[in-house]
């Protein structure tokens, strides 16, 4: 394995060669992963946009880059190489990964977030006007909950395939010690995923507030190293607040409940991180907005989505899928990303987060589903 991933960083610097310069060159079974992986996927009807973009020429020109992390091409590419059935394939070990594999990055960002090209710069962060939106379905029809979230990196840090065992403790104690000085509704408990009991967990995860354990993209990609150390969930009474630490990224942000009121869900998660923001540096680009482990998730990394049953659009799954994608939406199953429906249930969110406003993203959704359930009603 090239890059960051085996080695401590625990002062979290560039690695540097003996001449004091950032090392550029891979090493020889690095290179001959990386080829062995290549071939596979190429060999191979993965229909990833891994590996779409991952030309012979892009490859070369490529596979002998490193960040100052150490970081490879191999580290971006493995989840996708082992995982054939990605839909993306692809990860940034560190947030200069971006810059230094622009070349494969910038297309497939392209790709996902409808058109966002690399001249494109994303624009400032605004959240809009939060009393605009309405319930979705006030007669509580189709809607069975509503869910936003956004994700953060913390400045200073590198992603999940870079972190020390020390630092995944330190940020873990940065988080729950800022939540805890959360007021009013958003006022919650921190609970380490380290001594939570099995039944505890799998209820939360059963429960749609907690992320799943062992996720083979994530650990392929290198990103569960340390597991459960520094990963916990944070969550006010309801459960209508959360907050996931150090899983897929170093903060995923929630607010969730039952039924279609996308105003008093997306009102709560703007209040809630705009108070988290206070205390909290992140990382933010020039270009690419809020900084995430997952291209999919930059900018302005906001998913929004409902739980939801259009049982006449969904016995054709596959035109479901297009309906969906005429509003820019992506349909995902019950328990998340990878998953089936269960119960006719279906997840469906805006599908990219960059190039538009935090506030046109959640509109994005709420307009598609608004005409969803119009098609529905009249089938
Ligand atoms: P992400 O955190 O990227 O949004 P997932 O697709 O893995 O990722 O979903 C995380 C969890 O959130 C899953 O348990 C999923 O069922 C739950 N979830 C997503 N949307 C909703 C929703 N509208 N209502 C209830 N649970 C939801
Ligand atoms: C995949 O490529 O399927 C996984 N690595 C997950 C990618 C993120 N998914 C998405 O569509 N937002």
């Amino acid at each position: 394995m090239g890059g960051c991933a085996t080695k401590e960083n625990k002062e979290n610097k560039p690695k540097e060669g003996s001449d004091g310069k950032a090392a550029t060159m891979v090493d020889a079974a690095t290179l001959e992963k990386l080829e062995a992986g290549f071939s596979k996927l190429q060999g191979s009807d993965s229909k990833s946009l891994l590996k779409k973009y991952l030309t012979r020429e892009v490859f070369d020109s490529l596979k002998n880059k490193k960040t100052s992390f150490g970081s490879t091409l191999l580290d971006c590419i493995q989840s996708g190489v082992e995982n054939l059935d990605s839909g993306v394939g692809i990860y940034a070990p560190d947030a200069e990964s971006y810059s230094v594999f622009a070349e494969l990055f910038d297309p497939i960002i392209e790709d996902y977030h409808n058109g966002f090209k690399k001249t494109d710069k994303h624009p400032p962060k605004n959240w809009g006007d939060v009393d605009t939106l309405g319930n979705l379905d006030p007669a509580g029809e189709f809607v069975v909950s509503t869910r936003v979230r956004c994700g953060r990196s913390l400045e200073g840090y590198p992603f999940n395939p870079c972190l020390t065992e020390s630092q995944y403790k330190e940020m873990e104690d940065k988080v729950s010690g800022t939540l805890s000085s959360l007021e009013g509704e958003l006022k919650g408990t921190f609970y380490p995923l380290t001594g939570m009991s099995k039944e505890t967990q799998q209820q939360l995860i059963d429960d749609h507030f907690l992320f799943k354990e062992g996720d083979r993209f994530l650990q392929a990609a290198n990103a569960c190293r340390f597991w459960p150390t520094g990963r916990g969930i944070y969550h006010n009474e309801n459960k209508t607040f959360l907050v996931w630490c150090n899983e897929e990224d170093h903060l995923r942000i929630i607010s969730m409940q039952m039924g279609g009121d996308l105003q008093q869900v997306y009102k709560r998660l703007v209040s809630a991180v705009n108070e988290i923001e206070k205390k909290i540096p992140f990382s933010h680009h020039d270009r690419l907005g809020f900084l995430t482990f997952c291209p999919t998730n930059l900018g302005t990394t906001v998913r929004a989505s409902v739980h939801i049953k259009l049982p006449k659009l969904a016995a054709d799954k596959k035109k479901l899928e297009e309906v969906a994608s005429k509003y820019h939406l992506q349909v995902r199953g019950t328990r998340g990303e990878h998953t089936e429906a269960e119960g006719g249930v279906y997840d469906i969110s805006n599908k990219r987060r960059m190039g538009l406003t935090e506030y046109d993203a959640v509109k994005e959704m709420y307009d598609g589903i608004a005409e969803l359930i119009k098609i529905e009603k009249s089938l």
